[in-house]
């Protein structure tokens, strides 16, 4: 159907089409895809020779038939000046995805900027500048020299620590190890940065030190692992919303028992079935329903905890396999530290023995935290450790997210899901792992962060102190996303308005007076922005300069999946106007200043900018990860081109063949990251709700606004707000409520509902879902006409400033009659069922 895209017949891809490798810049599973494109004013024919399938297209294709596209793949873009056909259609062939696509990635080609249909006009296309009372558009000379004249200014009052950044570290959505690589060596080498934030949490950190400081990277196991797994035992994660692909085209298989011959001829000797599946999460989720769909409810078991309360099932769990004897007792000996060796001041990293002390915790008192049923949690221990037959031990995969990440206690929550598999045995070994499903791909290669400290700075409490002279934003968007994020605005605003209100006072071209008069705002407590995006944003309404950045599909990038799997994403489109790649735009930062700083006769200064001389992208990738990756001397552009969409997985081992030979699953040797090579247990002992203000907030306020995402929506729907699929589905922030909840409530279907607490107010769309529980209710996060995290107190982070942010609780209100925005919405449950 061609819904709304204005479409009624699509071209043939010819059989001369240009063919490039994609990986899906959006989530983590990084699904490969081909972007073909052809001259507009040329199509295919349906006879074999003429188009790009080679099939004769005039007979009836099969069910299954890779030989079409859709509609939302398509569109008319720019490519080298002209304008091209563009098809962007997942590929067959690729281990990942296997010719799947998603409601996102199927969606890549009518989510590109074009002029001519019209799609994603929103793109920045200019570097823009406040001036005369609004941002105008420049050119990249004027708007650099800007910058670093204030930031330069901004340091010489302040020293670096005036500096406040905020840079995404992934490498998936947008930018790629060249991304990181750039404002990497320009935060961290040419300057000192402490006072840096990553885009989803207030601080640079780790999501996961805890698993970190064990010994035991996130991402340790390849997706194959899935498909040969007896269980599967997840905590926190909804992967059929998303990670959906890996779920679909890795877990789903196992589920069904499809993977039974495969499981036969790589292990050998041992019996073997459809597996069974665990998933704790406080919330009916899709990805439970489809288990059950798939696998019978038999094989599924949804522990339903409250809220917060996973570190008391974990231990339960982590005591009950202990005490019945069904931990790896060799792996245990021969891969983890004896007694008495520790690598914590507080003793908390220890051996197996200490930790199961310190987290000892009985069926029954779990049962009681977690409000689950203690036969269920036996039933899951049995499930997780009972040998499949004598002597023979079961396979089981532990895969977590942001249920576990954004929750209550995060550091002991993480070390007690690693403290099972550790003693299970199930790390670095086929159908194990205990992984992060992820976020975005990672692309991460930066000089040492060493600097910066543990625990970090509390960025956002910096700014809304009032503290820093300029802030540098790298494709984040805190208005939306950030905890606290109502107080965040309000003081942002106030702070960046004095910069405005100054620069308005002088006229642009007098450089000088526009320098001086920032910098008394500064003093006065104002805030310079410069925001790098590829839209405009809602930070950015409150930014100076904004910076055009150019993405995926626009230029090269690298990045790798939840798998390690890295692949080179090929340009197949131009950039919309002067749009660059975010490596390069921080050299031109870094330029900039280093001829700034020379003017200023401060050599010394100066000198340490040098350096970013890159043309390229292949440049930056270059001297960023060939010189500094692990494994990197082995990687370039053209080797990466030539492993295609399977690319290699992580670290790289070495070159032969025309193959980069990579590392199927990390830690197979049984040795670990850690200096004496074993892995550590953590005493992880509960402790209830850990951040401070939860459990305040807990007993005032009448409902649990548990948050996160849903399959439609990327993030925080940047570029889905331009799309007329999304928006259509979801024209505000869902909040699913039990329909009895909202009848006492008064609030009917649709109906725009005020959500308030200590820490802010919000506004929702009530959606009436009856598997959610009486008083818990869940809310589409990040969402432009509705931020969930204006509700998330700002104290609520651990000791090492992990926000807490799915633990919120807070009121509701009816606000208004569904508007008309939602009068053509279905209300029906989204979730798919047999039959
Ligand atoms: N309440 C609540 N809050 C949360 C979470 C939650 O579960 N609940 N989750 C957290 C998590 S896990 C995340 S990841 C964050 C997301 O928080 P953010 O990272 O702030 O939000 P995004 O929408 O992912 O993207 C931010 C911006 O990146 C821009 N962008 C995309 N590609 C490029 C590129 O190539 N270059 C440049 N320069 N910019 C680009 C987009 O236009 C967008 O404006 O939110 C966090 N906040
Ligand atoms: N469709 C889609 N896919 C995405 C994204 C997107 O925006 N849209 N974003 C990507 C990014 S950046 C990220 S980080 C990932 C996040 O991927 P996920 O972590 O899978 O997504 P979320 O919806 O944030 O949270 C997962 C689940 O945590 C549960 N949860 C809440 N509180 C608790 C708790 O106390 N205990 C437990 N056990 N569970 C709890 C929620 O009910 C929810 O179902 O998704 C990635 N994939
Ligand atoms: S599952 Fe993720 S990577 Fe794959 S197509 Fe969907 S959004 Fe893209
Ligand atoms: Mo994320």
């Amino acid at each position: 159907m061609a819904y709304k895209r204005q479409i009624d017949r699509l071209p043939i891809i010819p059989a001369n089409a240009e063919v490039h490798n994609v990986t899906c810049h959006y989530c983590i599973v990084g699904c490969g895809y081909h972007a073909y494109t052809w001259d507009v004013n040329q199509e295919g024919t349906p006879a074999p020779g003429g188009n790009i399938f080679g099939v004769d297209l005039a007979e009836q294709q099969g069910a299954e038939t890779e030989n079409w596209y859709a509609p939302s793949m398509y569109n008319i873009v720019k490519k080298d000046g002209r304008d091209v056909h563009l098809v962007v259609k997942p590929d067959k062939a690729c281990s990942v995805n296997s010719g799947l696509g998603s409601i996102r990635g199927a969606r890549i080609g009518e989510t590109s900027y074009s002029q001519l249909r019209g799609t994603q006009r929103q793109r920045l296309t200019d570097p823009l500048v406040w001036r005369y009372g609004q941002m105008q558009p420049t050119s990249w000379d004027d708007a650099l020299d800007l910058v670093a004249r204030v930031t330069a200014q901004v340091i010489e009052e302040q020293g670096e620590d005036g500096l406040i950044v905020s840079a995404a570290d992934h490498g998936g959505a947008g930018g790629g190890y060249e991304f990181t690589w750039g404002t990497g060596k320009l935060y961290f080498e040419a300057m000192k940065v402490r006072n840096i934030r990553i885009h989803n949490r207030p601080a640079y950190n780790s999501e996961v030190h805890a698993s970190r400081d064990m010994g035991v990277g996130e991402l340790n196991n390849a997706y194959e692992d899935a498909e040969l797994a007896d269980t599967i035992f997840v905590v926190g994660a909804n992967p059929l919303e998303t990670q959906t692909n890996y779920f679909l085209n890795h877990w789903v298989p196992n589920l069904r028992g499809t993977t039974i011959a495969k499981k036969r001829a790589l292990l050998a000797g041992e019996p073997h079935s459809a597996a069974r599946i665990v998933i704790v999460d406080p919330r009916r989720t899709a990805t439970v329903a489809a288990c059950e769909a798939e696998a019978g409810k038999d094989n599924v078991l949804h522990l339903a905890v409250k809220s917060g309360t996973d570190l008391a099932l974990l231990n339960a769990l982590f005591t009950e396999i202990a005490d019945q004897g069904w931990t790896d007792q060799a792996f245990i000996a021969a891969s983890t530290v004896g007694s008495g060796v520790t690598g914590s001041p507080d003793d908390a990293l220890t051996d197996f023995g200490a930790a199961l002390e310190a987290c000892r915790m009985s069926i029954q008192e779990a049962a009681r935290i977690t409000g689950l049923d203690p036969a269920d949690i036996l039933k899951a221990a049995r499930w997780i450790g009972e040998p499949k037959a004598p002597g023979v031990r079961r396979r089981t995969m532990f895969a977590y997210e942001k249920g576990l990440i954004w929750g209550n206690d995060n550091y002991r929550t993480n070390g007690a899901l690693v403290n099972i598999a550790l003693a299970t045995g199930n790390i670095g070994r086929e159908g194990g792992g205990c992984v992060r499903m992820g976020g975005h791909q990672e692309g991460y290669v930066r000089p040492s962060d060493a600097h910066v400290g543990r625990p970090a700075t509390y960025v956002d409490r910096l700014l809304i102190e009032g503290k820093g002279g300029a802030h540098h934003v790298w494709a984040c968007d805190h208005y939306k996303t950030t905890l606290n994020a109502l107080e965040f605005k309000r003081i942002y605003k106030e702070r960046t308005d004095k910069v405005k209100d100054a620069m308005s006072a002088v006229p642009y071209g007098d450089r000088k007076a526009m320098v001086a008069a920032i910098a008394g705002a500064i003093r006065d407590g104002g805030l310079f922005v410069v925001d790098i995006d590829i839209v405009p944003t809602q930070i950015g309404e409150a930014a100076h300069v904004v910076l055009p950045a150019a993405t995926a599909g626009e230029i090269e990038l690298t990045s790798m999946n939840g798998e390690r799997r890295m692949r080179l994403s090929e340009r197949y489109m131009d950039p919309p106007g002067q749009a660059r790649a975010d490596g390069l735009i921080a050299a031109g930062i870094a330029n900039n200043l280093e001829r700034v700083l020379r003017e200023k006769g401060k050599a010394v200064q100066a000198d340490r900018f040098k350096g970013f001389d890159w043309q390229r992208q292949e440049d930056v990738f270059m001297d960023g990860y060939h010189r500094h990756a692990r494994g990197g001397e082995h990687v370039t552009y053209d080797r990466l081109r030539a492993m295609g969409t399977n690319g290699f997985q992580e670290p790289a081992q070495g070159f032969a063949n025309g193959r980069i030979i990579g590392t199927k699953r990390l830690y197979a040797d049984g040795r670990f990251s850690t200096p004496d090579g074993k892995a550590r247990f953590l005493k992880a002992a509960w402790r209830g709700l850990e951040a401070p203000g939860k459990r305040a907030q807990s007993e005032s306020f009448a409902v649990l606004v548990n948050n996160g995402r849903t399959n439609h929506v990327w993030q925080s729907a940047y570029l889905d707000i331009e799309n007329a699929l999304v928006m259509d589905r979801w024209p505000y922030p869902f909040l699913e409520i039990h329909p009895e909840d909202m009848r006492e409530l008064g609030v009917g279907q649709g109906d725009l509902v005020e959500v308030y607490n200590d820490a802010g107010s919000t506004q929702a769309m009530a959606y009436p879902t009856s598997s959610a529980r009486r008083g818990e209710t869940f809310m589409l996060f990040a969402n432009p006409a509705g931020v969930q995290g204006n509700l998330v107190n700002g104290e609520g982070v651990n000791e090492l400033v992990i926000p807490n942010y799915k633990q919120t609780w807070a009121n509701i209100r009816k606000l208004a009659d569904a508007p008309e925005s939602v009068a053509h919405l279905t209300f029906k449950d989204p979730h798919y069922q047999n039959g």
